[in-house]
């Protein structure tokens, strides 16, 4: 029998997980098509894609040289910027076509920007006169239309609004106001209820299910314009019109799932760690977001796949950016990029939808990726560079995979055999690396049970022991790489500790990458388990960076530290140590077998 007081504890413990639990419940639910999704598309389409990058005769001025940023760069008065509405070649226009192109290119999503910096509305707005509708003198609401199509092809539609920047408003942000003097917090307050509040309102009011408003400003509130109540108005706005609606960081708020859902990162930027929280990387196609005829910096498909592929493994998603022109016409450069990852999203997306990462260390694998589904506990590997002796070697896995398959272009599956030793695991590949972007192996498992620490085997063997994969990384000093110098650990008498799992016994080598900033010889002690080994590491000197230049920068050598005979396979503690309390600058322990 349980005492009274403890089964008070237990109700109290029960009521608390119940609480909790729906917490949690109602925060996954609104957030869940969203994780699944993992990839959309951004579309960015204004005024500023009619001036397609040229502003009479002249190109984008200063640094960022976003097309989209035009009116602003180039410094060009409200009336003549909205003349450009002109130029809009209504019977070509289609939004549907940018909503089959995006279900064609496996997107789940779509969030068109529905107001950008220049402040001029796509949709026909009853606030104020500055819109496309008005300017151009068309009657059509292409954000209407856009809304209609989502329906139509199931796709999520989100609305970007730039509710921060509008230079079309004078009580708006405008970052020139650093140098002609801030508006003040009533003018603001003023553009805030008279423009942004009605304007969203009208947008949560009148197209129908809107699956996720996408602010942007990128800075947090406090360090802007903003006070806090204005922004928690939004929100109100938005739960209380839209309950179901996403709301992203860049409104200038933490991700914390009640003000905000997911956190949007910098553009084009990739997480380098596992985030718990739902997020997504904004990423461009090209150089800009708006339609630019100067643009010439089309990024690879490979890359595409990497930054998506990297995302997912990392439990993010990717906002892919188009940016069409002003007849509607996505520029080919994009088309084919989006078509070559939708035929491969056709065929491999189970690897990609609802999937999330396994924790394991950023860049574990030299060879690709791992993604993971935990509902039906598959594990996708994506080889990038497919290995030219035919063994993939993946690292962390220690539960026993039930079957490996290669998934083959033409829907088939090809069993593969492997061997398991511990927490390696190698894969024996046919010839020939089944997709030119990115392969697939598919490992089904009963059990998921992983080791985050160990140091991951090479392509080709070997074990690389880095700052990446070191224990007990908190206390470290690291160089990161800086363009010349590799990354390295500064350390001076620290254990530095890494877990290797040697596969078989015999005699391993161990090479030290270092550069000894000292004057004279330094001990270095590599010890395994209780064996050590010293060796001494002469002083270093510099080398040419860059020829013709007067370019110099450290060198960091390879030297032998010496052989060391495993007598029994399985997993040591391999430990580093700078012997006389000089300075080291430790790159790499590299251990392999003859
Ligand atoms: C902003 C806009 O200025 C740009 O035109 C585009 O709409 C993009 C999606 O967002 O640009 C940013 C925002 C954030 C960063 C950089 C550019 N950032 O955090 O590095």
């Amino acid at each position: 029998m349980l005492s009274t007081k403890a089964s008070l504890n237990l109700f109290l413990c029960f009521i608390v997980s119940l609480l909790i639990g729906n917490r949690a419940h109602a925060q996954t639910q609104r957030t869940d098509w969203f994780e699944e999704a993992r990839f959309g598309m951004f579309i960015h389409w204004g005024l500023y894609s009619a001036a397609e990058g040229l502003w009479k005769g002249e190109k984008l001025r200063y640094l960022n040289n976003y097309a989209e940023w035009i009116r602003y760069r180039n410094r060009i008065s409200k009336e003549e910027y909205g003349e450009l509405a002109k130029r809009f070649v209504w019977d070509e226009i289609d939004p549907e076509e940018w909503v089959i192109q995006a279900k064609e290119a496996g997107m789940k999503y779509i969030i068109i920007t529905t107001k950008h910096h220049d402040g001029v509305a796509l949709w026909d707005t009853k606030v104020g006169n500055y819109s496309l509708p008005k300017l151009s003198g068309s009657k059509r609401d292409v954000i209407k239309e856009m809304a209609e199509a989502c329906r139509k092809h199931d796709m999520k539609l989100g609305f970007y609004y730039s509710h921060w920047i509008d230079w079309a408003h004078p009580y708006a942000w405008d970052h020139n106001q650093e140098l002609t003097g801030h508006v003040s917090d009533k003018e603001f307050e003023k553009y805030w209820q008279e423009k942004a509040i009605p304007q969203l309102r009208e947008l949560l009011t009148n197209y129908g299910d809107i699956a996720m408003m996408w602010f942007d400003m990128w800075i947090p509130y406090q360090e802007s314009i903003f006070k806090k109540e204005q922004l928690e108005q939004a929100v109100a706005l938005i739960r209380e019109l839209q309950p179901r609606c996403l709301i992203n960081s860049r409104l200038g708020l933490p991700t914390d799932a009640e003000y905000v859902d997911f956190q949007t990162l910098g553009d084009n930027v990739f997480s380098a760690d596992y985030i718990e929280h739902p997020w997504e990387t904004p990423g461009t196609i090209a150089h800009s977001w708006g339609y630019s005829g100067q643009e010439t910096e089309w990024k690879s498909i490979s890359q595409l796949f990497e930054s998506l592929i990297g995302n997912v493994s990392l439990n993010g998603g990717y906002t892919l950016n188009i940016g069409p022109r002003a007849n509607g016409d996505i520029p080919y450069e994009s088309i084919t990029r989006l078509n070559e990852i939708g035929k491969w999203l056709e065929r491999y997306g189970e690897s990609v939808y609802g999937n999330t990462g396994l924790g394991l260390k950023v860049d574990q694998h030299d060879w690709g990726k791992t993604t993971y589904d935990p509902k039906t506990k598959n594990i996708y590997l994506h080889i990038f560079n497919w290995p030219l002796d035919n063994i993939l070697r993946v690292s962390g896995i220690t539960s026993a995979p039930k079957k490996i398959e290669l998934l083959l272009n033409d829907g088939n599956m090809k069993e593969l055999t492997f061997v398991q030793n511990g927490p390696l695991l190698h894969i024996f590949l046919p010839k020939l690396a089944t997709d030119p972007y990115n392969s697939i192996i598919r490992l089904s498992m009963s059990e998921l049970d992983l080791d985050k620490e160990v140091a991951a085997e090479s392509t080709f063997g070997g074990f690389a022991l880095r700052n990446e994969n070191a224990l007990h990384k908190e206390n470290l000093t690291v160089q990161k790489y800086d363009g010349k110098n590799p990354s390295f650990i500064i350390t001076k008498n620290e254990k530095i500790t890494w877990k290797v799992y040697f596969p078989e016994k015999g005699e391993y080598f161990l090479d030290v990458s270092a550069h000894n900033p000292n004057k004279e010889n330094i001990e270095i002690e590599v010890s395994i388990d209780e064996k050590t080994i010293k060796s001494q590491v002469e002083p270093d000197g510099k080398v040419v960076a860059e020829p013709n230049e007067n370019n110099y920068t450290e060198e960091f050598r390879d030297r032998r530290a010496g052989l060391l005979y495993i007598q029994k396979l399985g997993y040591k503690t391999v430990r580093f140590k700078v012997g006389d309390n000089k300075e080291l600058w430790l790159n790499r322990i590299w251990i392999a077998k003859e």
